[in-house]
């Protein structure tokens, strides 16, 4: 365990589907390092999702949010949070719900604390007019990792959770959201929209719409989406899919030609009450807004595979093109 200090800047930006339109987004950028006097520079800079946020078992957290400001709506001065989501043992004063905690203003900064005991994949988002802000893309991964790691009998193993029926060779986070194309331009706008009308026309994995979820990571066509959802592995490896849903739909994910084995949930290893290995295989799986699952899968011969949502109008890019909630698994020796 370790102190672990990060620094996150809340800010907006713009993103591209592979339809060439663009879109305008809330989110954040990493901060960490960043000298004093520069910071300001990141303004207008977010991504979707926002930066990994990678910690281990027993690490002391400090997260600093800096409120940024908005550069494409500079009138609006509303403040964000980030609420670790499905974090069992946070005090109210650092779990960025704005009623019973502090919220950050343009300008400010407010340092979280945290300190995880549970490993397993997670998510955080900005709590504030939450329904707005997390569809605006104020969101991202949190992947805690186990203690096990750190034995040194271990040592130079990965493992999802602390069991070593749970080791992998590679992981891919693949973070599920949609995107309302009108909203954003709504907000972009400064017009107002109505919320119970969000109807999405682009579906999302880490950020990008299918063709662009194979590109890798970093690719410089796509600066405000800069992760990829390409999953690539040798024959034999163990891949671990860490699936995360914060969109606001259910989603349903197959995978053809290759089985799943599904072994956590909601960043809990898939045990019974007294230690039953409850974990099993599946094609596919459903997840609801807010949840995250555990897969593994074994890369046992080459091929390409795709990893596709199940609810065929989500293959889309806007109705108009294939594309949408979609990527490959390629196993190449
Ligand atoms: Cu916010």
């Amino acid at each position: 365990m370790a102190r672990i200090d990060k620094r996150f800047g809340a800010t907006d930006g713009w993103i591209k589907m592979p339809d060439g339109t663009e879109h305008y987004i809330f989110g954040f950028v990493d901060l960490t390092g960043v000298p004093e006097e520069r910071p300001a520079l990141y303004r207008g800079r977010a991504t979707l999702p926002g930066p990994l946020l990678e910690v281990d078992e027993g690490d002391e957290v400090y997260l600093t949010l800096t409120n940024l400001g908005f550069p494409g709506r500079p009138e609006l001065d509303d403040t964000h949070t980030i609420h670790w989501h499905g974090f069992p043992n946070q005090i109210p004063l650092w779990d960025g719900v704005p009623e019973t905690s502090i919220s950050v203003p343009v300008g400010r900064s407010f340092t979280y604390y945290f300190k995880p005991a549970d490993p397993g994949t997670y998510m955080y988002h900005c709590h504030f007019e939450p329904v707005e802000h997390i569809q605006m893309g104020m969101l991202g991964p949190l992947i805690v990792r186990p203690a096990l790691e750190k034995n040194p009998a271990f040592a130079g193993r990965l493992f999802a959770y602390n069991d070593t029926a749970t080791e992998y060779q590679r992981e891919v986070i693949l973070l599920l959201t949609e995107l309302d194309a009108v909203a954003h331009s709504r907000v972009a706008a400064a017009q107002p929209y109505d919320w119970t009308e969000y109807r999405p026309h682009y579906w999302l994995i880490s950020g990008r719409s299918y063709p662009d979820t194979v590109k890798p990571a970093d690719d410089p066509s796509l600066p405000g989406q800069p992760f990829s959802a390409l999953i690539a592995a040798q024959p034999g490896e163990k891949v671990l899919l860490r699936f995360i849903n914060l969109g606001y739909e259910l989603h349903t994910l197959q995978l053809l030609g290759l089985p799943l084995r599904i072994i956590g949930q909601d960043a809990k290893l898939l045990r019974g009450y007294h230690g039953e290995d409850l974990s099993h295989s599946a094609t596919g799986l459903t997840l609801a807004a807010g949840q995250t699952v555990d897969a593994l899968v074994t890369a046992s011969r080459p091929g390409i595979y795709p990893l596709y949502n199940r609810s065929y109008h989500k293959n889309t890019n806007a109705g108009l093109t294939f594309g949408g909630m979609v990527t490959e698994f390629r196993v190449v020796p």
